[in-house]
This record gives structure tokens, sequence and C-alpha cells, in this order.
């Protein structure tokens, strides 16, 4: 029976949603391969952990009606970068930019885009490094490129964002320009604990560290 147009919308977006969670998966086992690759080698984690979201379905029409895109399923392939989202979880600063830097290099990962609230951390203490990565995923009878977004952070900042996130929630807050100010703050504290703690790291490990990754096998 031919099926109603509704009903092939909401097929086509199952499917859509299939593809981005297959997308997930993929770029996620390569973080995984580079974790326990750096584990056995190195005897250290670059990864603490790893998470992984589908943008719920009025998300993605908010924002696609917020970005003047017609709400539909080609729509969603077409104009949103965000609805397959990994977050990279590390200990170290100097461990997101090793770790970004693997999985942009590697031939299948095509760099859409890169932010780094790191160095340009947002006004209101948000930090961060976010890239946008297309992988091809090899479906039944069709090979696509998929687009994920990811964002890697050290273990402080992840604590900042996810209070802010709750805190962010509510929407009639009092003296909310106070409250803005001692979360910019507590920011700004954590920032500074990340850096001695990379500072420590770099008296125990020593600068070589990572240079010492850019070799293409171990020499042994
Ligand atoms: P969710 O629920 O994570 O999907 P856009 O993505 O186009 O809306 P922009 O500025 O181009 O906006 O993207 P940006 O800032 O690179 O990344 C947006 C995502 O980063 C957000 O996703 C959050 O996950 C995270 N983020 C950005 N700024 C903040 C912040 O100030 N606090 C916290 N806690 N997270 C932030 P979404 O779509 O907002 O939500």
């Amino acid at each position: 029976p031919e099926e109603n147009p509704f009903m092939q919308e909401m097929h086509s977006f199952e499917e859509i949603m299939m593809m981005y969670s297959c997308a997930i998966r993929e770029v996620k086992t390569k973080f995984e391969v580079l974790n326990d690759d750096f584990s056995v080698r190195y005897k250290r984690n670059p990864i603490e952990f790893i998470q992984s979201r589908i943008k719920k379905p009025v998300s993605i029409a908010k924002k696609l009606a917020s970005k003047g895109c017609p709400v539909t399923c080609a729509s969603i392939l077409n104009n949103l970068d965000d609805v397959a989202g990994i977050r990279v979880i590390c200990p170290f600063i100097d461990d997101i930019y090793m770790v970004a830097e693997k999985l942009i290099s590697q031939d299948d990962i095509t760099l859409i885009e890169a932010k780094d609230y790191i160095s340009h951390p947002k006004p209101n203490g948000y930090r961060s490094l976010h890239v946008i990565v297309e992988i091809p995923v090899f479906f039944a009878d069709h090979t696509r490129n998929m687009r994920v977004e990811v964002q890697i952070r050290t273990i402080a900042m992840d604590f900042w964002a996810s209070l802010d996130h709750q805190l962010r929630y509510k929407k009639d807050i009092p003296n909310v320009d106070m409250i803005s100010a001692r979360l910019k703050k507590c920011a700004d504290v954590i920032s500074a604990t990340d850096l001695e703690m990379q500072s420590i790291k770099n008296s125990i490990y020593g600068q070589r560290y990572i240079p010492e990754l850019k070799r293409e096998s171990p020499e042994e």
C-alpha cells in the first residue's frame, strides 16, 4: 500500500537517525583504538571517558527553524553538523590537542571545522576544543559521508560545562549578572588548575612525551 507523506518522512527520519548513530560508532571506535594503543605503548590513557548523543528530534526541528532551513529529513543532512555528537574527556590539556590531531590525520577523516574555545574561551568562561569531521559510513547498498561534532575537553572543563548547563536550564535566574560573574570566576579558577596540572605532568614526563608519538611505528 502507498504510504502517506507523513509516514514516508517518519521512515526517512528513522533511517537518518540510524545513519548518525552508525557514524558515532565509527568515530568512537577510532578514539577507543587510540586510547588502547597509547595505554599499551606508553602505560597511560590520554582519554578518561567518551560520551555520545544523538540530538533530540525537537532540538533538531528547533535548530533547523532557527537557521531558516526547511524542517525536513533532507534538510537535516544538508544543514546540521551536530546531530551526531561525541564528547571526549581527557586528563590533560595537551592530550586534547594530541587526540584531535590523531583523529584529523586519519585517511578517512575530513576536517570540516575546528573551534578552539581553549585558546579563545567563550566570554562566559566555556572552554573546549570543538571539531566537526566527516567520515564515510558503509551501509548495505550505499556509502555516505556523515558529519559528527566532537567536543574534546579536560575533566575540569567538563565539570564546569556540565554544572553550567544545569544552571542555565533554569530560565528565571535572579541576579543573573552576578551569577554569570561567579560562574566565570569558577571557570578561571578551574583553568588555572588545568594549567598547573599540565605543568606538573611536564615536570614528571618531560616535554618530549608528545613529540615521541610522531614516530610511525615503535622502534623495537
Ligand atoms: P546540545 O544539547 O549539547 O546539543 P550552534 O552549535 O550552531 O548552536 P555554535 O556557537 O556554532 O552554535 O556552536 P558551538 O558553540 O561550537 O557548540 C555548541 C555546543 O557546545 C553546545 O551544544 C554545547 O554542547 C556546547 N557549548 C557551547 N557553549 C557552551 C556553554 O557556554 N556552556 C555549556 N555548558 N556548553 C556549551 P547545544 O546545541 O547548545 O546543545
